[in-house]
């Protein structure tokens, strides 16, 4: 059979995360001798209608879209009737995150068959049935529309036991161009959030010319907090041999010297992170590499320096507050106290972290934010090395739900149209008519859109006040010279012009302003234990923290929707 994979578009602008989703699907569909194109329009940004000749030119008998996060709803909702029209003979089929939207998507578009959950061995089953005939039903993991037009939904599919049983991603089917990045290119997102000092590996002689990949290791998560959407259950990883082997592949494949692990969490506990680094350390791998979806309450001051040690030059948490109350609403299962001290403990270690709050979730009050602000300033950030971000309700997370009960959405269809291709950190710098924003709170809206500002500004004013030197006048012209002077070193070495130009920024600055502190690296043993199918916690992570959960979404809401006599089963 000929699949054709469409990745639609996500936000605004595309990401360099290659499209894992439709690549392990494609990866699936080429091991049982189908034929597999992907197109990413979210990369590509290209017209309708020439997604509509590629279609012509392939003849596909399957479309299948990879809604990877429930912004791409529209696209899909467009693109299905333009298929149908123009193509009735593909199928269309849908899997990726948006599948938690399954009925919303089957009511709404033209749309064939939703496959939810993990999909590699769905799509087996589902294309052997489209080519062969035979019950849909048959094939768990989907929900469609049987012959008298009504929405089924099969059993569940079960989730792939050992993640080392899978295919590298066909990485071939993609322009790699677009994910193979140059990593001072990808560090420059950065220097806006504050990474001033660039970790000196990055301008290593034997490192020039290497490139930067995101890999996605891990799948899963032993959380789930209150806005996020979790459609697998527990956490499942590679072993390191496999993880480390893949690695070695895309270094001699595409020339990759720099890596971003991407994943919900990148590892579950300690001893999982003692093993990675022991295990990195024994293949002698001299990579960089950034951590991205690291929990607070699984690493500790040894780890984060033996993980700098071992290459790491950047890791990112979601601390997402400071205040213990909103922690508590979105189950995070940590404490400010562990926020802070991890905060602290990867600055002395040298390790670059953009914190990110998110403000603006049910229960939240100016005096929350303040929390958040007093955290911000506890911890040292540098000059906007923080992201603030409002939460964005997508079908399959508690938040939805909230939402829902409260009555804040009313109908699918238009809220998912509504949020479509949006960019989420700019939820609250919308026009008018293109204004999304739910006010989840009990704060008047002006005051909530706000926070961001609010929390901004104040934190402008810390870093001048504490970090620069000289009157207050001085001090904003100062600011307004090192905006721009610290871009100068990283242009000039990147050129090659000057070898020691941060040493001589650094004594610029040393005049103008304070400089950072140091740290000292410490060892620790590795535990040697076995990585297993690790299942969600039923309570919060304690890690010999005592959490009180005083209130939290989901109970809230769950109270709500018995009080109004609504079915909780189908609660998230
Ligand atoms: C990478 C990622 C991104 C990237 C996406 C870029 C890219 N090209 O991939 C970026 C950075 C853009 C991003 C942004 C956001 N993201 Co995001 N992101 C992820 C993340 C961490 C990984 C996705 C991934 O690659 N997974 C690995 C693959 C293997 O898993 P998968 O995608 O689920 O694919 C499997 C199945 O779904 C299925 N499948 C997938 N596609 C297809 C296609 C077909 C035809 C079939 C049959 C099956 C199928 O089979 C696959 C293999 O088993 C997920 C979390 C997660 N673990 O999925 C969140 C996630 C998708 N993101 C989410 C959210 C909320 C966002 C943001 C809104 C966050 C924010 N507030 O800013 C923004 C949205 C963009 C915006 N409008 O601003 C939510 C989506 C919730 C929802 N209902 O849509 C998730 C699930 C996180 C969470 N747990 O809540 N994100
Ligand atoms: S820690 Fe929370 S936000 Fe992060 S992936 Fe797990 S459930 Fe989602």
């Amino acid at each position: 059979m000929r699949v054709l994979l469409i990745i639609p578009p996500l936000r605004e602008k595309p990401t360099h995360y290659p499209p894992f989703g439709a690549l392990y699907i494609a990866a699936s569909l080429l091991e049982d001798g189908n034929e597999v194109q992907i197109i990413n329009v979210d990369v590509e940004r290209i017209h309708y209608s020439d997604v509509i000749r590629r279609i012509r030119d392939f003849s596909p008998d399957i479309v299948g879209f990879s809604g990877i996060v429930s912004t791409a709803y529209k696209y899909i909702k467009d693109m299905s009737v333009l298929i149908k029209e123009n193509l009735p003979i593909s199928k269309l089929i849908v899997g990726g995150s948006i599948s938690a939207a399954s009925e919303i998507i089957l009511q709404n578009t033209k749309i064939d068959v939703v496959v939810k959950g993990e999909g590699e061995i769905t799509i087996k089953e589902l294309s052997s049935v489209l080519k062969d005939g035979g019950g849909l039903n048959t094939v768990k993991g989907i929900t469609f529309r049987d012959e008298e037009n009504k929405i089924v939904a099969t059993m569940p599919r079960e989730q792939i036991k050992n993640l080392d049983d899978l295919s590298y991603p066909p990485y071939e089917l993609l322009d790699m161009k677009h994910y193979l990045i140059d990593p001072f290119d990808y560090i420059k997102h950065f220097t806006q959030n504050g990474y001033d000092e660039i970790d000196p590996r990055f301008y290593e002689p034997h490192r020039k010319g290497k490139k930067l990949m995101v890999i996605h290791t891990v799948r899963g998560c032993t959380h789930r907090c209150t806005f996020c959407q979790r459609h697998m259950h527990g956490i499942r990883m590679h072993s390191l041999n496999y993880l480390f082997n893949y690695v070695e592949y895309l270094i001699e494949k595409y020339n990759v010297g720099f890596f971003s692990f991407g994943a919900e969490l990148f590892l579950p506990g300690k001893k999982f992170y003692w093993e990675f680094i022991e295990a990195l350390k024994k293949r002698k791998l001299d990579i960089l590499f950034y951590i991205t979806g690291a929990r607070v309450n699984t690493v500790d001051k040894d780890i984060l320096y033996a993980l700098k040690d071992a290459g790491c030059w950047m890791i990112e948490y979601g601390f997402e507050s400071g205040s213990q109350k909103m922690l508590d609403i979105m189950e995070k299962g940590t404490t400010v106290e562990q926020n802070i001290q991890v905060a602290r403990w990867t600055k002395e270690a040298k390790l670059f972290t953009v914190p990110a709050i998110i403000l603006g979730m049910p229960g939240e009050t100016t005096a929350t934010v303040r929390e958040s602000i007093d955290f911000l300033k506890k911890i040292d950030v540098g000059w906007h090395q923080f992201m603030v971000n409002y939460p964005l309700a997508l079908p399959g997370s508690p938040l939805y739900d909230y939402a829902k009960v409260k009555g804040y959405i009313t109908n699918d269809d238009e809220y998912l149209e509504s949020v479509s291709n949006i960019n989420a950190s700019l939820l609250v710098h919308r026009d008018e008519e293109k204004d999304c924003f739910i006010n989840y709170t009990e704060e008047p809206d002006e005051v909530v859109k706000d926070w961001q500002n609010l929390l901004i500004n104040e934190m402008e004013m810390y870093y001048i006040k504490h970090k620069v030197k000289g009157s207050f006048i001085l001090k904003f012209i100062k600011v307004m010279i090192f905006r721009h002077l610290r871009k100068i070193p990283r242009i000039l070495r990147r050129e090659g012009v000057i070898k020691g130009a941060k040493h001589i920024y650094k004594r610029v600055r040393g005049v103008l302003f304070i400089s950072g502190s140091g740290g000292k690296k410490v060892k620790k043993q590795n535990d040697n234990s076995k990585g297993e199918l690790i299942p969600e916690k039923k309570e919060p992570n304690k890690d010999g923290i005592e959490i009180t959960r005083s209130v939290s979404l989901r109970k809230i809401t769950r109270t709500l929707a018995s009080e109004m006599g609504l079915d909780t089963s189908k609660l998230n």
